[in-house]
C-alpha cells in the first residue's frame, strides 16, 4: 500500500484515535509532533491544516482532514477495502458503528475532556464542575456497559473504529480521573481485549512517549493535587 499521509499529532486520546487506525490498517505515514504544551496548534501554518487549532489533523497529498471522526472515516473509506475495522457503507452495521462513533465525538470526548480539565488542569478549583463532568462521564460509561456487558464489540460482531474512538478515552480515565474500571466489568474486559492488539500498542506510542507509565501516573497525581489544594471558587 502506498500513501502520502502526514499525521500532525500529540500523545493524547484524540491523537491516538488517528494513529491507532493508521497502525491497524498498516498504512504508511509520517508523523509531525504538534506540541500543544507550547500552543503550536494555534500557529498559522497549522491553522491552514485544521482551522479549529486542535490536534490531530492529517494531510494525504494535498487533501487535509481534521476532526478525529472525519479522519477515522476518511482512513477506513480509502484504505480499509477489506473492512478490517469498518463495515460497508449503507449496511445496518455501518450505521451502528457510526452511532457509537458519534456517541464518542459528542459525548465521551467533550464530557471527559472537561472532566480532565477541571480535575487536573484548571487554574481555579470548581467542585461543581468536577462533579458535573465526572458524573456525566460515568453515566456515559454505563451506556457503554449496557452494550459491552453482553457483546465483545460496540458495533456488530467485530472490532471497529467505533471501539478505537471510545477506547482511547476510557483507557486514560484510571490514570487521569482515578476511575476504577471494575465499576463497569464489560467495559474493563473490552479495554483489556483492545489493549492487547499490536496496532493499538503501536498507535498509542505515536509520537513516542517520553514518560514511563509510572511517570505519567505521578504527573497526573501531582496535577490533581495542585488543583485539589486550591480553594473552591463555586458561588452557592
Ligand atoms: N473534536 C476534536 C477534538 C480535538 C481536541 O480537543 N484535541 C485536543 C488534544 S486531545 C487539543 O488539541 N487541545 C489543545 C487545544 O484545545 O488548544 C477532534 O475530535 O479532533
Amino acid at each position: 500500500m502506498s500513501s502520502d499521509i502526514t499525521l500532525y499529532t500529540y500523545g493524547t486520546p484524540n491523537g491516538h484515535k488517528a494513529s491507532v487506525v493508521l497502525e491497524e490498517l498498516n498504512i504508511p505515514y509520517k508523523t509531525e509532533t504538534v506540541d500543544i504544551m507550547t500552543n503550536a496548534q494555534k500557529e498559522p501554518w497549522f491553522l491552514d491544516i485544521n482551522p479549529n487549532g486542535r490536534i490531530p489533523a492529517l494531510k494525504d497529498g494535498n487533501l487535509r482532514v481534521f476532526e478525529t471522526g472525519a479522519i477515522m472515516l476518511y482512513l477506513t473509506d480509502k484504505y480499509d477495502k477489506d473492512y478490517k475495522i469498518s463495515y460497508p457503507h449503507g449496511s445496518a452495521d455501518y450505521y451502528e458503528m457510526l452511532s457509537w462513533l458519534m456517541f464518542q465525538m459528542g459525548g465521551v470526548g467533550p464530557m471527559q475532556g472537561q472532566a480532565h480539565h477541571f480535575v487536573a488542569m484548571a487554574k481555579a478549583r470548581s467542585d461543581y464542575a468536577i462533579e458535573r463532568y465526572a458524573t456525566e462521564t460515568k453515566r456515559l460509561y454505563s451506556v457503554l456497559e449496557s452494550r459491552l456487558s453482553s457483546h465483545d464489540w460496540l458495533a456488530g460482531d467485530k472490532y471497529t473504529l467505533a471501539d478505537v474512538a471510545n477506547f482511547t478515552w476510557v483507557k486514560s480515565s484510571p490514570v487521569i480521573l482515578e476511575f476504577d474500571l471494575s465499576e463497569w466489568p464489560g467495559v474493563q474486559k473490552w479495554v483489556e481485549r483492545i489493549s492487547e492488539r499490536e496496532g493499538v500498542k503501536k498507535g498509542l506510542n505515536v509520537p513516542p512517549s517520553t514518560r514511563t507509565p509510572d511517570q505519567t501516573k505521578e504527573l497526573f497525581a501531582s496535577m490533581r493535587a495542585k488543583v485539589a489544594a486550591m480553594e473552591n471558587t463555586d458561588k452557592r
